[in-house]
C-alpha cells in the first residue's frame, strides 16, 4: 500500500470512530434525560426497568385507588334488597350522625334501603336537640325531604344521666344554632314507627341507635309491630363478661325499655348487636378515623370531624364506635362473621341493673345476636360509602 493510500486509510477509521462514539454518546445522554423526566417510566430506587409491569410502563396516567372507587361507585359492590325502607331511631350524637350519613349515601350511591324517616329520642343530648341535630345532619346530605319525628323525652322509669361523650350539643359543640324553623311530623315517633309498619310492611327496617323508649312504646300500643318489619337491629347492651361487668349506655338509659324489646323480641325480627362485640371485633384506631376516612374529600366528611372533634380528642388510642357499626353492618350483612341465636334480655333489679343477660343455648331464642364482624370489611365499607360522596362532588 502507497503512503497516500496508509494516510487515507487511517484519516477514514479515525473518522468511523469518532462518529461511533457521538453516536453512542447522543444515545446514553437520551435515555438519561427520559429517566429523569418521567421516572415512573424506568423505575425509580434502583429498580430495572424492564422488569416493570407493562401497564405501569405503558399508561399515560396511574389509576389511583380514589379513581377506582369512583368508578365502581356506580353500581355499588353491596347493593341492599331492593324495596326495603329504613328508619333511624337515634339520640342525635355524632355516632349517630355517622350512621345517618352512611345510611343516606349507601341509598343515593349503593341502591341502598330508601330512608323513610329519622325518629328521635333522649340519650346523648336531650330529645329537643337530637331534633336539632336531625335537621343539621339531613341539611348537610341535602335530604332535607326526610320526615323527622319527636319521641320520648325521657325513659319510662328511670335510667341514667349522659355522659355528653361528643359535647353538650353532641355535635362537638362548634357553637351552631339553627337559624330556621325545624319542620316536624305531627305525630310522636312510637306513633309514626307503627304507621311506617304498616304502610311498609314486610319492607321496614329499623335501625335502633339510642335508648330503647320509642321503640318500646311503639310495641307496647301495637303487639303486632315487630312481627310488621322486616328487620329491626338493636344497637345497645353487652354481652356480660370480665371485661364488660357494667351496663352499656343505650340499655341502661331505659332498662324496662330494654326489658320490653326483648320480651317481644322474635329471633327471625330481631338482630341484638352489643356494644361488647363491636368493641372487640370492629375496632379501629383514632389514627385511621383521622388519616384515612377523616382525610377523604368531602363536605360531609368534614363535617363528620367537626362533630367528633370532642370524642377524638378524649383519652385512648381505639375507634370503636357502636351507632355506625350497626349501620355498616344492617346495610350490609356480609360485615358480620357469626351470629348467635340468643335468650336475650336485661336485669332491671339490684346492683346489676341494666346488665344483659344471654343464653345461647336456650331452645326458644328470641333475637340473633352479632357475636363476631369482620373489621378489614367494615373499614372499606366505610372508606368506599363515603369515597362514593366525595367523588360525586369532584365529578360533577
Ligand atoms: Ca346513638
Amino acid at each position: 500500500m502507497s503512503p497516500t493510500k496508509k494516510v487515507f486509510t487511517y484519516i477514514g477509521a479515525i473518522l468511523i470512530l469518532i462518529l461511533l462514539l457521538t453516536g453512542w454518546t447522543l444515545f446514553f445522554l437520551s435515555r438519561r434525560n427520559d429517566t429523569k423526566n418521567n421516572p415512573e417510566l424506568h423505575g425509580d430506587m434502583g429498580r430495572n426497568w424492564h422488569n416493570q409491569p407493562a401497564p405501569l410502563r405503558a399508561g399515560p396516567k396511574r389509576c389511583t385507588a380514589q379513581d377506582y372507587i369512583c368508578c365502581h361507585a356506580e353500581t355499588g359492590p353491596n347493593p341492599s334488597e331492593k324495596g326495603l325502607k329504613l328508619v333511624i331511631d337515634h339520640d342525635g350524637g355524632a355516632d349517630d350522625a355517622l350512621a345517618i350519613t352512611m345510611s343516606i349515601l349507601f341509598e343515593k350511591y349503593f341502591n341502598g334501603p330508601k330512608i323513610a324517616a329519622l325518629t328521635t329520642t333522649y340519650g346523648n343530648i336531650n330529645q329537643s336537640q337530637a331534633i336539632v341535630n336531625s335537621a343539621r345532619i339531613l341539611k348537610l346530605c341535602n335530604r332535607s325531604d326526610i320526615p323527622i319525628y319527636a319521641g320520648a323525652k325521657h325513659a319510662l322509669i328511670s335510667g341514667i344521666e349522659s355522659d355528653f361523650f361528643f359535647g353538650f350539643d353532641g355535635l362537638g359543640d362548634d357553637g351552631y344554632v339553627a337559624m330556621e324553623p325545624i319542620a316536624i311530623e305531627s305525630v310522636n315517633a312510637a306513633v309514626g314507627l307503627i304507621n311506617l309498619s304498616k304502610k311498609y310492611e314486610g319492607d321496614l327496617v329499623i335501625m335502633a341507635i339510642g335508648p330503647l323508649t320509642n321503640i318500646a312504646l311503639a310495641i307496647t300500643m301495637d303487639p303486632d309491630f315487630i312481627g310488621r318489619l322486616s328487620q329491626l337491629y338493636v344497637g345497645a347492651g353487652h354481652i356480660y363478661s370480665e371485661s364488660f361487668p357494667e351496663p352499656e349506655f343505650n340499655a341502661a338509659m331505659d332498662p324496662e325499655a330494654y326489658y320490653i324489646l326483648a320480651d317481644n323480641a322474635r329471633v327471625d325480627k330481631v338482630t341484638i348487636i352489643p356494644y361488647s362485640q363491636v368493641y372487640v371485633s370492629l375496632n379501629a384506631t383514632k389514627k385511621w378515623r383521622v388519616n384515612v376516612l377523616g382525610a377523604i374529600d368531602s363536605p360531609i366528611i368534614k363535617a363528620l370531624n367537626g362533630y367528633e372533634r370532642v370524642s377524638l380528642a378524649s383519652p385512648g388510642r381505639v375507634w370503636s364506635l357502636l351507632d355506625p357499626a350497626v349501620a355498616a353492618m344492617a346495610l350490609d350483612n356480609s360485615i358480620i362473621k357469626e351470629y348467635r341465636n340468643t335468650d336475650n334480655g336485661i336485669i332491671l333489679c339490684g346492683d346489676k341493673r341494666g346488665v344483659n343477660t344471654n343464653n345461647f343455648t336456650s331452645k326458644n331464642p328470641n333475637s340473633r345476636l352479632v357475636y363476631t364482624a369482620f373489621v378489614k370489611k367494615y373499614k372499606k365499607f366505610l372508606f368506599d360509602v363515603y369515597s362514593a360522596s366525595s367523588c360525586s362532588i369532584k365529578h360533577s
